[in-house]
């Protein structure tokens, strides 16, 4: 009676033979004895959708979708000005000043120059009332001194004047009157012995000779004298006489 398994087994291992693999099936024969273990058949084609499970837990929050990035935005509005800098270094030395600088320095120079001029007028005049000066007439001036004919010379050059010079009589008597002793005239025969000329040039015409003279006296006389009473002598160059500068007329 214990040869054949009861009606449960042997539809349990019916049962469990249609899902085994071979080695399964070996397993399968140790508690079934009926069982035959064969070659592996494919598997069947699945069965349908199960039945929707239970709704899960509720999930964390998603982030956020992100675009692509847009273009820039316009430019905004200037910002506040910023604070001042710090002070340059120190620059060169300018130009000088501009034009209207320059016409006021030159408008007071002008007013100077006429106030001076007015003020050397008014000098003239002055110096010329007390030489008795007259006016188209030569003016002669002596210091008083006597010396060598290059120091009259160069007296009456520093004075930027000429030696008396007497061109007609008048002129030689207020040579005379002024000078009140022999005084140099600017004539010489320095250039060539025997032709009296004037310093500033020129042969003379006019003149007023001593009698007998002149006579080169001992062949060194090239100067020219206005004695005391007028007349000329021609005399050494080096000998020592008034000093008598003429300005013109
Ligand atoms: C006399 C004359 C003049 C001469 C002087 C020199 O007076 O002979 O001609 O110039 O002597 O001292
Ligand atoms: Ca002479
Ligand atoms: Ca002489």
């Amino acid at each position: 009676m214990f040869l054949f398994p009861s009606l449960p087994v042997l539809l349990l291992c019916a049962v469990r033979v249609t899902s085994s693999e071979t080695k399964a099936c070996e397993e399968a024969q140790k508690t079934c004895s009926v069982i035959t273990c064969g070659i592996p058949v494919t598997n069947g084609t699945p069965g349908r959708d199960g039945r929707d499970g239970a709704k899960g837990e509720k999930g964390d929050p998603g982030q956020p979708l992100r675009g692509i990035q847009g273009p820039p935005g316009k430019v905004g509005p200037p910002g506040n000005t910023g604070a001042p800098g710090i002070s340059g270094p120190k620059g060169q030395k300018g130009d000088p000043g501009g034009s209207s600088v320059d016409e006021a320095k030159l408008a007071r120079l002008e007013r100077e120059i006429r106030s001076l001029k007015a003020e050397l007028d008014h000098t003239k005049k002055l110096l010329f009332f007390s030489l008795g000066k007259k006016s188209g007439k030569k003016l002669y001036v002596t210091n008083g001194e006597k010396m060598p004919f290059s120091k009259v010379k160069a007296l009456c050059t520093e004075l930027q004047a000429t030696v008396a010079t007497p061109k007609n009589a008048e002129e030689n008597m207020a040579i005379q009157e002024i000078a009140k002793d022999h005084a140099f005239l600017g004539i010489t025969d320095e250039q060539t012995e025997g032709q009296f000329i004037y310093l500033t040039g020129g042969a003379l015409t006019y003149s007023n000779w001593k009698k007998n003279e002149p006579n080169d006296h001992n062949s060194g006389e090239d100067c020219v004298l206005v004695l005391k009473d007028g007349f000329w002598n021609d005399i050494s160059c080096s000998s020592s006489f008034l000093a008598v500068c003429e300005f013109s007329a």
